[in-house]
């Protein structure tokens, strides 16, 4: 039995399935994590999500931004965008458990046995595990529940962008949301940026990459996360895993084997 975690799919079935297979994966035995951001962009959404889903409890997906945004255009709350290519999705049979499958996904998880904890964007500098652990929860409750649509409604925008205990309803969720589903850069003070979209060599020098800022947590455990495709190639920390190697965008698809540390890659396949 191995474990597999892989990155963002965003629509990339062709390649996922080459990566499955490179790494001879087995649904029977192994275990399959995923970073979140299964749909959106790359041409076969429908089919990821369906494959994901059918893997049942072999599989664990944690909720990326593109995911959440899949909700709310299925509740009708945004519009679809015709570059997300997930029209299919709305044309689908089985739109309505593959919904109801998603936002029965969590924001974060930790292995049972290795430990390792993934988010689709990261963990927030401001929080030990424990309190990432209670807000996932908080908030997954809500999505779960009857008034999924009303946290939707309210989870766009990019304030507050600092963390308090004190922080209550829509906002206190909506910076739960944005933090695991959409940091990327931070000032030193802990303030989330959602403006910065440089490289983060080109970045000013008042931001930082979130798991540069000073957590003891990011020492604690291994990290595990998608979402920053242009991190490729950036020499992150020693317990830190950036999976998200941009496939849609023309780079490739990559998969960590836990046990052994071995990477997989599969190129974007030329269209
Ligand atoms: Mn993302």
């Amino acid at each position: 039995m191995a474990t597999y975690i892989v990155g963002d799919l965003h629509g990339c079935f062709d390649e996922f399935q080459l990566l499955l297979k490179q790494a001879n994966f087995d649904p029977e035995q192994d275990e399959l994590w995923l970073t979140g951001d299964l749909i959106a962009r790359g041409d076969n959404s429908l089919t990821c999500l369906r494959f994901v889903k059918d893997l049942g409890e072999r599989a664990t997906v944690v909720l990326g931004n593109h995911d959440l945004h899949l909700l709310a255009t299925l509740q009708g709350i945004k519009k679809v965008k015709p570059k997300d290519k997930v029209d299919t999705i709305f044309e689908a049979e089985d739109r309505e458990e593959l919904q109801n499958w998603l936002r029965n996904r969590p924001l974060v998880a930790q292995h049972p046995v290795h430990k390792f904890v993934l988010a689709h964007a990261g963990i927030s500098p401001e929080w030990d595990l424990e309190t990432t652990q209670a807000c996932a929860k908080e908030v997954e409750s809500i999505l779960q529940g009857d008034n999924f649509k009303e946290l939707l409604e309210n989870m766009y925008d990019s304030q507050p962008d600092r963390w308090s205990p004190d922080l209550q309803g829509f906002e206190r969720w909506r910076y739960i949301i944005n933090a695991f589903t959409r940091m990327r850069f931070c000032y030193a003070d802990k303030r989330l940026d959602f403006e910065c979209k440089l490289p983060v060599e080109e970045a000013p020098e008042e931001l930082k990459a979130w798991f540069e800022l000073d957590n003891p947590l990011y020492q604690d455990i291994d990290i595990l996360f998608g979402h920053w495709a242009s991190l490729i190639g950036y020499p992150t920390p020693k317990r830190i895993y950036a999976l998200d190697t941009g496939c849609v965008w023309g780079n490739h698809l990559t998969m960590i084997r836990w046990e052994d540390k071995q990477l997989f890659t599969q190129a974007r396949l030329s269209k």
